[in-house]
């Protein structure tokens, strides 16, 4: 099914200083493996030295570890969210509701090593006092689903999950759930409707999940990579993963690169690898092709030109510094051969697609976008259109409940901020761009 996509998965073992797929070969996922990679060491090591909330939560803060699923919120801080002292249920969620264009990391770690996301959801359990956890799996992939189900069978076996973990007085229910397969129940507080089985839309923020999550009780989630990163900083200590990326950038990412690549697949890399470096690790650009641009963090992501994308260097800091954002990591990388009044075309379809329709500038708005690029791409342009995009996108951007609003618009701000002529070349002259690939006519 993996290999059907496409997109080449973990065990092709091009990393560099790996943690989360470290040792994989893609046959590996059973509990027996896993703890021979060290599995639930953490977990044990927490327990036996009878780590405190406070030392688990302090250690996390140090790593510098920043969500894995697009916002990079700094984890430790996250969790100091959780109400302590609070007389009812709190709850975990893991967001493995992976549907950002681009993005296909989450599934392969739960494919490859989901006990990994296991032990991470244990031990964040522990540090915030909470007794019931979720798994939140993307509705169209079942596979992995099935095996996150099997592997939390073998977890309970063991005495890893459920009452009394390990014969301590820690108990800790965690289930797997299904979801639905839209791509905005990605986003927290939908997933968390669509979790209570109610339709899958935004609520207001705040009050944040922290204090008003499943069922209206204070809620912890994160995203599926993040959990698995929490094991090695457990039992490295958080000043050992802070040192394998960079200052405020702890740690190692997966990037999923797509797009005109030799090697298209995720990527596992310590925060701060240079982007030339990452390129390189793909193979480079297809067919020894020139790079013309890069959507660094999926598709939501502004894009940037070939130049500031070779200067910039894969953390949150450094694409923020660019003018985009690292995102949930998925790279796409694009060719001079890209033309990029169609690639707009195709991110528009899909925020339109996937807008949930529950405000009026997201509504309305991803469906204008999507029209006035297509007119643009069909030959009908007109010249004010550009201007149009623009004003379309300013009046989604920042008023809408969720950041899909924002994801819409960003990209079409972008593209035209970077590649003005080509949206401009299409009105003036709306003959199909020249395609660099036809060889150039003699004479
Ligand atoms: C308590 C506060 N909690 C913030 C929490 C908040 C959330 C996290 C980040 O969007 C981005 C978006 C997409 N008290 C808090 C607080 N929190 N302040 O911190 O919050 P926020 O609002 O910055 O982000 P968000 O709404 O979670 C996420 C981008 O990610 N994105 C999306 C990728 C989607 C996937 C997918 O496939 N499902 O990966 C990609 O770039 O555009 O900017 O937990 O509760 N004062």
């Amino acid at each position: 099914q993996f290999q059907a996509t496409g997109v080449q998965t973990c065990f092709h073992g091009r990393h560099i200083e790996p943690q989360i797929y470290a040792g994989l070969d893609g046959t590996n996922w059973r509990l027996k493996d896993y703890e021979a990679r060290d599995g639930y060491k953490a977990l044990r090591k927490m327990l036996s030295e009878g780590l405190t909330q406070d030392q688990v939560i302090a250690t996390v803060k140090e790593s510098a570890l920043r969500g894995r699923g697009g916002a990079g919120f700094p984890t430790g801080l996250k969790w100091s969210f959780m109400p302590r002292q609070f007389p009812g249920q709190k709850y975990l969620v893991c967001n493995s509701d992976e549907g950002e264009p681009g993005t296909c990391k989450d599934r392969d770690i739960l494919a490859y090593n989901p006990h990994i996301v296991i032990e991470g959801m244990i031990i964040a359990a522990y540090a915030m006092g909470i007794t019931v956890g979720y798994n939140y799996i993307h509705g169209e992939i079942f596979q992995v689903y099935d095996r996150f189900e099997e592997a939390l069978e073998e977890a309970r076996a063991a005495g890893y999950l459920g009452n009394n973990i390990l014969g301590s007085s820690f108990s800790f229910q965690l289930h797997g759930f299904h979801g639905f397969g839209a791509y905005i129940c990605g986003e927290e507080t939908a997933l968390l409707e669509s979790l209570e089985g109610k339709k899958g839309q935004p609520r207001f923020k705040p009050p944040f999940p922290a204090s008003f999550g499943v069922y209206g009780k204070p809620t912890t989630i994160n995203n599926t990579e993040t959990f698995a990163a929490v094991p090695w900083i457990i039992r490295n200590g958080g000043q050992a993963y802070l040192e394998r990326g960079k200052p405020n950038n702890g740690g190692t990412k997966i990037f999923s690169v797509s797009g005109d690549v030799e090697l298209p697949g995720n990527y596992e890399v310590p925060m701060g690898t240079p982007f030339s470096k990452l390129l390189e690790l793909c193979g480079g650009v297809r067919g020894g092709r020139k790079l013309k641009a890069v959507i660094p963090g999926g598709s939501s992501a502004p894009v940037l030109p070939a130049d500031i994308m070779m200067n910039c260097t894969m953390d949150y800091d450094s694409i923020a510094k660019a003018g985009s954002m690292l995102g949930s990591g998925a790279v796409i990388v694009m060719d001079e051969t890209r033309d990029m009044v169609e690639s707009l075309l195709r991110l528009s379809y899909f925020y339109m697609h996937e807008s949930c329709g529950q405000c009026t500038p997201c509504r309305e708005g991803t469906g204008w976008l999507w029209r006035v690029v297509d007119r643009i791409h069909n030959g009908h342009g007109k010249p004010a259109d550009i201007d149009l995009l623009n004003s379309v996108a300013d009046n989604i951007q920042g008023r809408t409940i969720c950041a899909l609003g924002d994801a819409a618009a960003m990209p079409v701000r972008a593209m035209i901020k970077h590649f003005r002529h080509e949206f401009e070349a299409r009105i003036t002259r709306p003959q199909p761009m020249p395609d660099p690939r036809e060889p150039v006519p003699a004479g």
